[in-house]
């Protein structure tokens, strides 16, 4: 992937329960609950609304999960492979609850349900709901595609990809936490002490260089255009660092790409290999001053039973034979 538009094609898929083949004619979105009006819409009521089109990431919350222990998987694909990111169309869900008019004294979150068979049905607070979610149907000037949710997925910008409910159906509108099977049981990060963290959907700040990296074969010595994303769910790339000795001298990289909050950054950094074993990291900070922690920093915190929320500072070894090795220090 070049740039940070990845193409719907090479787009990464996640479900739970297979893709669902929906005819748009019959499909319907049902908003209700604490609202003064429940409304049920088709998909042409939806397409005449005042529409938005926005870039944003969306990073499975297990992406990089089986980092946790130790290195167990050879390449980027397989580390940090569960995100994308796209222009999204649709309309903003507020332009929605507006219509229906919510019941602001009661209300205080939504549970957004899918049409397939997985029941997946995921809690967002109000305040998200009301700010930048988009019931989108157009993914990257094309309809969405059938496994990204056809004809109409939750966008929630920032959130791990488990809330962008795909083959969208309902939308209710509650005064408290709902505590379903993918929000008490599953989607849980089990801490050092036994106990499980619930809600925790922000993809927090992370980068990972894609060139060179796991599985990758440098030819020989001389100029390299070392290439990578970061992303944050906290809003825009402020700063990527890049160090070529596994974290003892740091350079800054050049943000080569149009940095937008919540949206994939590119970023792109000179390098001459002299030929000589190399240790590969990258390590961003976003607009709101947070760091990407080092694997080390973050298993002081989290243990490492985790599967979810792991945004470590990944390393790739260069040996002097040009082979690129996935590495933990
Ligand atoms: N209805 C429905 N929505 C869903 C899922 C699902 O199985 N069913 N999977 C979720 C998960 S875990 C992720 S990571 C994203 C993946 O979206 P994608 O397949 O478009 O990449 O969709 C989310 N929305
Ligand atoms: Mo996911």
């Amino acid at each position: 992937m070049f740039g940070i538009i990845t193409p719907s094609g090479l787009h990464f898929e996640r479900h739970h329960q297979g893709w669902w083949d929906i005819d748009p004619s019959n499909h319907r979105l049902m908003i209700n609950g604490l609202v003064k009006a429940a409304k049920v819409y088709t998909m042409d009521d939806l397409m005449r609304l005042p529409q938005v089109s926005r870039i944003h990431f969306i990073e499975c919350g297990a992406n990089t999960g089986m980092e946790w222990a130790k290195v167990a998987v050879p390449t980027v694909q397989y580390t940090h492979g569960m995100l994308s990111c796209s222009e999204f169309t649709g309309v903003l869900l507020s332009t929605l609850l507006d219509d229906c008019g919510i019941d602001l004294k009661k209300a205080r979150v939504i549970l957004a349900e899918g049409a397939d068979g997985s029941s997946m049905t995921r809690t967002i607070s109000l305040d998200r709901a009301l700010d930048d979610v988009i019931v989108a149907w157009g993914q990257n000037g094309e309809m969405l595609r059938p496994e990204n949710g056809y004809p109409l997925r939750l966008v929630v910008p920032g959130v791990q990809g488990v809330s962008w409910v795909k083959y969208l159906r309902r939308i209710e509108v509650g005064d408290m936490p709902y505590a379903t099977k993918d929000e008490s049981v599953h989607y849980i990060d089990l801490m050092p002490d036994g106990q499980h963290r619930q809600y925790s959907s922000i993809q927090e700040v992370k980068s990972v260089i894609t060139s060179p990296s796991g599985g990758q074969v440098m030819l020989e010595n001389g100029f390299y255009n070392v290439s990578g994303l970061a992303w944050s769910g906290r809003g825009r790339i402020k700063r990527v660092d890049v160090s070529f000795d596994g974290g003892n001298n740091w350079r800054s990289a050049d943000l080569t790409s149009i940095v937008l909050p919540k949206a994939l950054t590119r970023f792109n950094i000179g390098w001459q290999w002299d030929g000589k074993p190399a240790m590969l990291q990258s390590r961003a900070i976003d607009e709101t001053g947070q760091i990407q922690p080092d694997s080390r920093a973050l298993r002081a915190v989290r243990g490492t039973k985790s599967i979810y929320h792991n945004n470590s500072i990944q390393t790739w070894q260069v040996r002097e034979s040009g082979e690129v090795f996935n590495v933990q220090l």
